[in-house]
């Protein structure tokens, strides 16, 4: 499936049906009176949030989303159809912003959220709700009210509890392909991966995901590389996972780059917590591996784990210290639920 993490579009909702103007006729009735319905409501332009969607690609090929307008009141007290609503499926983590891009409509996080985009217009009053008894004859009805139109824009940020990050080549991808079932492609030179992907870890009877991201270099926050944008798909990450690649050149100052490119992107990225592991310790000789430990050691002023995902050494380690923070933010945010509020009249 084809990965688009930005949509803009247009949207209408629908107008409201006339209400109608119709006085009853029959044989022998005198008088019939106004019988003239009121018109349907127009549809309204609902997101919501489903199941087995991760792109927003459809929105590709289709820009333009209108509900159905609401049909007209008729004779006989007959009220119009209300019009169809206009239903855009969107996957979990799915903002919503106005067309400027910066005004934030819906943040969209949990499956079946649905949130109204434009409302439809109301059906206009049919000739009979303004029978009164001074005026038994109205013969007048309203209109329906328009419908409304907007422009919008979508963007997925996806939701993954670990973001994986490091320079092109890192290791990352196949770090994920080790620990998930997912199977991101992995080769050889820089910028395999060109989109992210989620894969569901399992480990102590547990189950996180985690994001593997394309690679950043220096300069990505001015667009070097594939720029900077795909970050956003950890800014819900709870931890960050960074990988630095031991068979690279000086470890510290890789560490270091990406660092930089972190801080230039903001949104709180370097606030978050982040575990560093020196990947493809298969790879390296043990001068070679004590050498770029302690570049690594003194750049991010901790120890950093140790791994290799071909063979699978320290592999564990590096799940265990991701659960603990993951599990550390789950309780706090889970906090504020359970203190009820005894309201008692
Ligand atoms: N020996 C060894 N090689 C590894 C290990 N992990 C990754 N590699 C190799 O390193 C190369 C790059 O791996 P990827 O997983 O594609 O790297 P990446 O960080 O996802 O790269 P981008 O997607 O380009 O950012 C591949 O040739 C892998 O086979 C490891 O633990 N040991
Ligand atoms: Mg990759």
């Amino acid at each position: 499936m084809k990965f688009l993490d930005e949509a803009k579009i247009y949207i209408q909702s629908g107008a409201g049906g006339n209400g109608c103007i119709s006085f009853r006729r029959e044989k022998f009735i005198e008088f019939g009176g106004p019988n003239g319905g009121d018109g349907g409501h127009g549809g309204d332009v609902v997101a919501e949030c489903v199941d087995g969607l991760n792109t927003l690609i459809d929105y590709r090929y289709q820009q333009h989303f209108k509900a159905r307008p609401g049909g007209g009141g008729m004779g006989k007290d007959r009220h119009g159809a209300n019009g169809k609503d206009m239903i855009l499926k969107v996957p979990v983590g799915t903002q919503i912003y106005e067309e400027d891009g910066e005004t934030l409509l819906a943040d969209l996080t949990r499956l079946g959220q649905r949130v109204v985009l434009a409302k439809g217009g109301n059906g206009g009053f049919g000739n009979a709700h303004f029978k009164s008894a001074t005026n038994q004859a109205p013969r007048h009805a309203n209109p329906g009210q328009p419908g409304e139109e907007r422009t919008i824009r979508l963007r997925l940020k996806l939701i993954a509890d670990a973001g994986l990050i490091g320079l092109p080549n890192a290791g990352k991808s196949t770090f994920l392909a080790a620990v998930s079932a997912a199977k991101p492609k992995i080769a050889d030179y820089p910028f395999t991966t060109l989109h992210p992907q989620l894969g569901v870890v399992r480990t102590d009877k547990r189950e996180f995901v985690i994001a593997d991201l394309p690679g950043l270099i220096e300069g990505a926050h001015e667009g070097i590389g594939l720029g900077d944008k795909f970050l956003g798909h950890t800014e819900r990450c709870r931890v960050l996972l960074h990988l630095v690649d031991g068979a690279g050149e000086d470890a510290g100052e890789a560490y270091k780059t990406v660092r930089h490119e972190l801080e230039a992107y903001g949104h709180g990225l370097t606030e978050k917590p982040e575990i560093v592991a020196l990947s493809k310790a298969d790879a390296l000789s043990p001068e070679l591996l004590k050498e770029q430990l302690a570049r690594l050691k003194r750049a991010t002023k901790q120890t950093p784990l140790v791994l290799s995902s071909a063979s699978g050494a320290g592999v564990p380690d590096v799940l265990r210290a991701l659960l603990a923070v993951i599990d550390g933010a789950r309780k706090e945010t889970e906090a504020p639920d359970r203190v009820e509020t005894a309201w008692r009249p």
